[in-house]
């Protein structure tokens, strides 16, 4: 073959995978951005009069979200212009914050304002890094670890953001480290060096503060490693073998990012910021044949988790750990058949780097039908004479599963589909506590407030919370949406002569549509009512309103004062739920720039601006909370707590959506044939 032939023949074929490729993974306006659209917008800023200068750094880089109806019309509209596809991008230059909109399949600078309110972007990992390694040339810190007996290669330092106390004039971009010690342990978080504190100028990328303050004795390292192979006898007995087998393949399909499964659609997108995104989440309607929306937009806008130690090492750990440390660029590679079962299905992801490239992060998400022996529905009936009625269906759902590990702490975020329309979303916490070095060995020595739980010598586990807001941006059967409370209401029956029933009491319903914000600002509360949000504008065949209904759990909400400046920066999580109208812009809890902010930009600020929710595009934000008082099961890993919600039809259907659900089809497996 002649090289020419050769090339039209490689050129033939590589077309053909072009056409392939781009086929088998359709582009949806909601992806996140692709690994050539991130050197895209590395490739528009360089070449613009911004890219002059080698400190240029980029601190948030996302998808600059399509306009809702934009998107909603172009997605009904057969004809498919393309939409104008654009990137987010917060970039740090000469000491200055920029937010930068680019247009990337035209390449070009759409708008570039400097921003100069109070706070400061995301740091980057890259920075933060840089930051942590400073303490180890710095001599005063050399001689604090050596003036201790340790060893400095066995020092592990761990940076934290200074918060705002109150501070007037606006400051620099501060972190605070801290340094644990090794010395026999991978868990070297149960090894704090109590009482050294470094702080450091992440722009000037220099040491400004340090003090070496009090002396305790470093935590045992024995106890505390947290790996099989470092374990000593005795072990526990370890179960028989459990797995899962899907012979003939999952039964849902991953189009791009786009994913269906059982009466199921939905699309899964990630960001940097916040990770897992949930959008377009519609339910196939039998009845009705077609597929009806529920949630437009969902994911974890913010987690903030305060420490309640006032310790001047402690004081200031009050973290937000979506606009602080990137919520969804902690996310962890998840492991087959232990962080997912044998079904799973995994996906990967790509963020970009302070400088804009790519960097993938693989088996970000995993995907799999949960079969966990549970019952979807069943009776029983025996009331018939001579004859015993039996019907039971098991319930099988679909689960997106996303692990972020925020330095110590591990969280486990679910997404689970039921066939029956409910989205249960759980949370669950484990991996190491923040814990104190402490001279007691013992309770009974204690004289003095140590904020928290003795779990082992030395070692306090600190009181804290964790406070995971939800956005949910719920499109019942279409955007315009009422948000009711239906309170149960105790009514006395009056004792009247003509009164013949014996009962004195019963509850009835009354419910109250939120008319403005304000109406929707709700606290934890002892009188019961159901939490619904409801689309006035259609009615089931009966007449009820169609609506979903919110199931919380997990309620705790902030009970630090509302003056305290952790607080006021993090105020929305004096509430379990806010209701705001939709807004693009207001998607980040704690605001756009969390790191030293002023809670101005807050979702509790919006709120109080009081707008018109009834019969409204609205949004849900869902507070879900955690008073966390350390026990010694906490130590040395903590096993994990699971918190979460459920949202549930509620006379969205006319009748069991499950009740037609038919019983998984047989598994076919050599030499064994398992019954469903
Ligand atoms: C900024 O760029 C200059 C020149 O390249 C360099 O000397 C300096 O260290 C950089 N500063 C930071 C904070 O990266
Ligand atoms: C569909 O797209 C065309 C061309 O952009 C536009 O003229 C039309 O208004 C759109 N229809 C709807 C329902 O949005
Ligand atoms: C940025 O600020 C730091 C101090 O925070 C300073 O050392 C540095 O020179 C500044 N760089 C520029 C380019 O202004
Ligand atoms: C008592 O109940 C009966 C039957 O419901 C009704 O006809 C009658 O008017 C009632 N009397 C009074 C005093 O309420
Ligand atoms: C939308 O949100 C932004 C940021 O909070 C705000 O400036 C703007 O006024 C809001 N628009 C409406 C209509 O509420
Ligand atoms: C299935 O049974 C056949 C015949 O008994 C045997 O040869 C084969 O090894 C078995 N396969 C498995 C996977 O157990
Ligand atoms: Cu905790």
């Amino acid at each position: 073959m002649t090289a020419s032939a050769f090339n039209s023949l490689f050129f033939f074929f590589f077309f053909i995978f072009l056409l392939l490729s781009q086929s088998s993974s359709s582009f949806h306006p909601l992806d996140p951005l692709t690994p050539s659209e991130i050197k895209t917008i590395q490739h528009t800023i360089k070449s613009s009069n911004l890219g002059s200068t080698q400190n240029l750094s980029f601190q948030y880089v996302g998808l600059d979200d399509p306009d809702k109806r934009t998107l909603l019309s172009w997605l009904s509209n057969h004809t498919k212009t393309p939409l104008p596809r654009r990137a987010f991008i917060i970039a740090r230059l000469e000491n200055q914050t920029h937010e930068i909109i680019i247009d990337i399949k035209d390449n070009f600078i759409v708008s570039d304002r400097i921003y100069n309110g109070y706070g400061y972007p995301t740091p980057t990992f890259a920075e933060l890094e840089a930051a942590t390694s400073l303490p180890f040339t710095y001599p005063s810190f050399i001689e604090s670890v050596t003036k201790r007996g340790l060893d400095m290669t066995q020092v592990v330092c761990e940076i934290y953001l200074v918060g705002w106390f109150g501070e007037v004039r606006k400051g620099k971009r501060m972190a605070k480290i801290t340094c644990n010690y090794r010395g026999g342990t991978d868990n070297f978080f149960m090894r704090p060096l109590e009482g050294v504190t470094v702080t450091v100028d992440l722009d000037a990328m220099a040491i400004t503060g340090y003090y070496d303050r009090i002396r305790v004795p470093i935590p045992k390292a024995e106890g505390t490693d947290y790996r099989a192979s470092k374990q000593k006898p005795p072990f526990a007995k370890p179960t028989n073998g459990i797995t899962v087998v899907q012979p003939d393949g999952p039964s849902f399909t991953i189009d791009g990012h786009m994913i269906r499964w059982a009466n199921w659609a939905f699309h899964l997108g990630f960001d940097a910021r916040v990770g897992p995104i949930i959008s377009l989440a519609s339910i196939y309607d039998l009845d009705k044949d077609e597929y009806r929306s529920i949630l437009y937009r969902g994911f974890i806008s913010e987690l903030f988790v305060p420490y309640m130690d006032l310790a001047e090492e402690w004081y200031y750990k009050t973290f937000f750990d979506a606009g602080e440390y990137s919520f969804g660029s902690s996310a962890v590679s998840l492991e087959p058949t232990t962080d997912c079962p044998s079904n799973a299905v995994f996906m990967d992801v790509y963020v970009a780097d302070q400088s804009s490239n790519p960097v993938k992060m693989s088996n970000i998400f995993c995907v799999f039908e949960r079969s966990a022996g549970n019952i979807m529905w069943r009776h029983t009936e025996v009331g018939i004479p001579g004859k015993v009625v039996r019907e039971v269906r098991a319930d099988v759902s679909l689960v997106v599963r996303t692990v972020a590990a925020i330095s110590n702490y591990d969280y486990v975020v679910d997404w689970e589909f039921k066939q029956s329309g409910s989205i249960k979303v759980a949370v669950g916490l484990t991996g190491i506590l923040e814990v104190k070095g402490v001279p007691y060995t013992h309770t009974n020595q204690i004289r003095e407030n140590v904020y928290g739980t003795l779990l082992a010598e030395n070692t306090i586990g600190v009181n804290h919370d964790h406070f995971l807001t939800y956005y949910l941006d719920m499109d019942i059967d279409g955007q315009d949406n009422s948000f009711i409370k239906a309170k149960m209401q105790t009514v006395r029956v009056m004792e009247g002569r003509n009164n013949s029933i014996p009962r004195k009491s019963y509850w009835t319903v009354v419910t109250e549509t939120a008319k403005t914000e304000a109406d929707a600002r709700l606290r934890p509360s002892l009188d019961p009512a159901d939490l619904l949000v409801v689309n006035p504008n259609k009615m089931t065949k009966v007449g009820n309103h169609i609506g979903y209904r919110l199931i919380g759990g997990s309620q705790a909400t902030s009970i630090l004062s509302d003056d305290d400046y952790p607080q006021i920066r993090g105020a929305y999580t004096k509430y379990q739920l806010m209701v705001t109208p939709y807004n693009r812009s207001e998607k980040w809890a704690s605001g756009v720039y969390t790191d030293q902010s002023r809670g101005d930009d807050t979702l509790a600020v919006w709120s109080q601006r009081n707008r018109a929710i009834q019969n409204r595009d609205i949004v849900l934000w869902y507070t879900v909370g955690f008073h966390h008082i350390p026990c010694q099961e906490d130590f040395p890993v903590m096993p994990t707590l699971t918190g979460g919600f459920e949202l549930r039809p509620s006379n969205f259907f006319d009748s069991n959506p499950v009740l037609k659900v038919m019983p998984s089809k047989p598994v076919h497996w050599p030499n064994c044939t398992v019954q469903p």
